[in-house]
């Protein structure tokens, strides 16, 4: 393996339909601009059964595999889609978001803050470098969906 540069790696956070439903997409980005992440896209989707069932397809075999997709596209709230960009950002956005089990969360954590529930966990992170990439394709895989800028110096540090 060569030298990964982390300093400008993207990942793929959506906001699920429960979070969306409780009013937190305000406080999840808050959450990552300041931390000093860049939001390089967004968008609120209901995923089509096929995107839900692609993005978890690791998970096929669970048992609670097809209640989190009918969860996910059932259009009850959409999922806010998000890009998020910079320094170490799939490892962070994954510290950020803390542990599955809501009983492991540290209570920083966003779903440590916002959630009891493994079932309702308001939002999902991907777990590695490969799984950005992959997400990322999935959900925002059209030409010009995910569009890079440049940050005011005043707040961007590395
Ligand atoms: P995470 O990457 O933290 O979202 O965790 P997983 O990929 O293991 O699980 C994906 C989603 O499946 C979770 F967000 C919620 C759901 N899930 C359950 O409903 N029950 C479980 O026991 C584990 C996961």
């Amino acid at each position: 393996a060569g030298i990964k540069n982390t300093a400008s790696e993207r990942t793929f956070i959506a906001v699920k339909p429960d979070g969306v439903q409780r009013g937190l997409v305000g406080k999840i980005v808050s959450r990552f601009e300041e931390r000093g992440y860049k939001l390089v896209a967004i968008k609120a989707v209901v995923p089509s059964r096929a995107l839900a069932e692609e993005h978890y397809a690791d998970l096929r075999a669970r048992p609670f595999f097809r209640g989190l997709v009918e969860y996910m596209t059932n259009g009850k709230a959409p999922v806010v889609a998000m890009v998020w960009e910079g320094k170490d950002v799939v490892r962070q956005g994954r510290a950020m978001i803390g542990a599955t089990n809501p009983l492991e969360s540290s209570p920083g954590s966003i779903r440590g803050q916002y959630c009891v529930s493994v079932g309702r966990n308001i939002i999902h992170g991907s777990d590695s470098f490969e799984s950005a990439t992959k997400e990322i394709q999935l959900w925002f895989g059209k030409p010009g969906e995910v569009i890079d800028w440049e940050p005011a110096n005043w707040v961007w540090t590395m």
